[in-house]
């Protein structure tokens, strides 16, 4: 009895001095890697398998900068070749956790739209342009994104200055769109004009790949 007695004690003084040598650790704790909040999402094709020239794969990461800033990577492949991709963070603002659309998402016609997209991965909170502007004023702006190379692929990263995106980089989903359905090397009309705008074809529209917390 006495021998226990005494391990007893021993022990709970050990966990006392833990517990205080811990909490004396912690409170001098400034890791500053624990301020760096990032997020790696799997890209997945948006449209159905029948769909022609629709089928790529990647993965994106999102991270929110302790300075403000937002970085963010994509790669990408099985996209249309020398072609450019109009890639949006998606989202809503009110921290709700939105996703991808899957193909049954397509409206009746075979097709997942932008449009149709917009109830499952929001409205844009950020353009991914190599240059310039981020903002949603740059949603299409052709010029200023990212073109795949002659096998398809696109390697991205970008850090800029976008509040928007900062305060929502955990829940936004990274959309990249433009599908070559036609398989004729340009973005056409085709398949008629985007949902978005008659001046712009579907093809350079069509959302290709997602990537986001709720998929
Ligand atoms: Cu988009």
């Amino acid at each position: 009895m006495r021998t226990r007695t005494i391990s007893a004690a021993a022990v709970a003084a050990a966990i006392a001095s833990v517990g205080i040598a811990g909490t004396a650790t912690a409170a001098h704790d400034k890791n500053p890697s624990a301020q760096v909040a990032t997020y790696a999402y799997e890209l997945a094709p948006v449209q159905a398998d029948t769909v022609a020239n629709s089928q790529g794969s990647g993965s994106t990461r999102i991270t929110a900068l302790p300075n403000g800033k937002v970085q963010v990577k994509v790669q990408a492949s099985g996209l249309a070749p020398g072609l450019p991709h109009a890639m949006h963070l998606h989202g809503v603002t009110d921290s709700a956790d939105m996703g991808c659309p899957g193909p049954g998402a397509d409206d009746g016609d075979g097709i997942v739209s932008v449009v149709d997209g917009l109830p499952f991965y929001g409205g844009i909170l950020a353009s991914l342009t190599t240059s310039g502007d981020t903002s949603e004023a740059s949603a299409l702006a052709l010029d200023r994104f990212p073109v795949a190379d002659a096998a398809g692929r696109i390697s991205y990263t970008r850090t800029f200055d976008d509040a928007t995106a900062w305060a929502n980089a955990d829940t936004a989903q990274v959309v990249v769109h433009g599908i070559d359905l036609n398989g004729d090397g340009t973005y056409d009309f085709g398949a008629g004009p985007s949902s978005l705008t008659s001046a712009a074809p579907l093809e350079a529209t069509i959302p290709a790949l997602c990537g986001g917390i709720a998929n």
